[in-house]
């Protein structure tokens, strides 16, 4: 296992792991989107509009620095709820979070079937999950050993909390992995609870990523907040994935900002100086400077970003609120192949 490298200041040297100053900016503009989006759905939520938002404010550094590394439509990632900015980055728009988030017919996700936040996309192989938590697991590893037997460089890809790695599902899934080598990374965003259930209550090891070697194959850890060495361990363990090397388990030490969804107070279990503390090493915030102090962006093309993001947010909302809700009578569309018939015309 790796040791945790922390850079108060600054970032990983992107000249380390391959990435260009275009790559950074890419990046930025997604983290930029998803805390926008954020802010936003929690506007919605509190206004009656949105009955469930999970939002992602602390894990940008996490979620893009990871799905950067992924061959996009190409490779399967298995989100969870937290991944807004994952999604972002693997190329869904403003406009598909907002159907999704006021539960619209053309939610690509699921046409407002599913709850929100289940992301999936079937043209850019992003796989839907069930509720339960860490039963993504075991699809990412059945995917992995599906392009095994059929010979393709395709990796599977997927995410879940630290809270999901108690789960049975998340053990046999990566025991099953190791034993076959399968192409599959899996990635955990530790923030510290799993709602109110603080990590130390979870686990008896410090490190999610300790727990790799138990089933044969490397675990790292790395600076959540610092988007450029999140990209590198996961593309290492991408390439290590298609080399037929088999997989990796790589941990983001993280935080999330807000409470775990809209129905949850977090005062209750969380003090206000340990959000205060992590948000000093705020991801976004650290990339922004980066950025800026290495003349990679000037102030101005900075404010204009985040003030295209701001419109593309609030016309992503517009159109979204102007878009048709399901009809009650598609409910039952994409569950069943044929349709169950009501118990009365049947007798009829
Ligand atoms: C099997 C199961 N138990 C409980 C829940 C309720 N639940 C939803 S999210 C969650 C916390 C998961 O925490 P973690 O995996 O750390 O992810 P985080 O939300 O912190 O990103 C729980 C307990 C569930 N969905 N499934
Ligand atoms: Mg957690």
């Amino acid at each position: 296992m790796s040791e945790l490298v922390v850079h108060e200041a600054g970032l990983t040297d992107p000249t380390q792991v391959g990435l260009a100053a275009r790559g950074l900016v890419e990046m930025y503009h997604k983290a930029v989107l998803a805390r926008a989006l954020c802010e936003r759905m929690w506007l919605l939520a509190r206004a009656g509009k949105a009955h469930f938002v999970v939002t992602c404010e602390g894990h940008e550094g996490a979620q893009v620095g990871s799905a950067y590394a992924v061959r996009r439509g190409h490779d399967f990632v298995l989100p969870y709820y937290r991944d807004l900015a994952v999604v972002l980055t693997l190329g869904m728009t403003a406009r598909d979070v907002m159907l999704n988030t006021l539960h619209r017919a053309a939610d690509v996700n699921s046409g407002g079937h599913q709850m929100p936040a289940h992301w999936s996309h079937p043209g850019l192989r992003i796989v839907s999950r069930s509720s339960p938590v860490a039963t993504q697991v075991l699809h990412a590893v059945g995917i992995a050993h599906a392009a095994r037997i059929k010979g393709q460089d395709t990796v599977a890809v997927v995410y879940f909390g630290e809270g999901a790695t108690s789960k049975g599902d998340f053990h046999e899934g990566l025991n099953w992995a190791g034993v076959f080598r399968l192409p599959v990374v899996f990635i955990c965003e530790n923030n510290g609870y799993a709602i109110s259930v603080p990590a130390r209550r979870q686990m008896a090891v410090p490190r999610v990523a300790e727990r790799a070697s138990a089933y044969g194959f490397p675990g790292v850890t790395v600076d959540g907040s610092d988007v450029v060495a999140v990209y590198g361990a996961t593309r290492q363990a991408l390439a290590r994935a298609r080399a037929g090397e088999g997989p990796t388990l790589v941990e983001a030490v993280t935080y999330r900002y807000a409470p775990h969804t809209s129905n949850d107070d977090d005062r209750r279990y969380r003090p206000r100086e340990e959000v205060e503390a992590w948000r000093q090493r705020d991801p976004v915030q650290r990339l922004q400077s980066y950025l800026l102090s290495e003349g990679l962006l000037s102030a101005e093309e900075d404010q204009g970003l985040r003030e295209r993001t701001r419109q593309e947010v609030e016309e992503a909302e517009r159109f979204a609120e102007a878009s048709p809700v399901p009809r009650p009578e598609d409910a039952l569309l994409h569950i069943y192949g044929q349709p169950p018939v009501r118990r009365e015309r049947a007798a009829a």
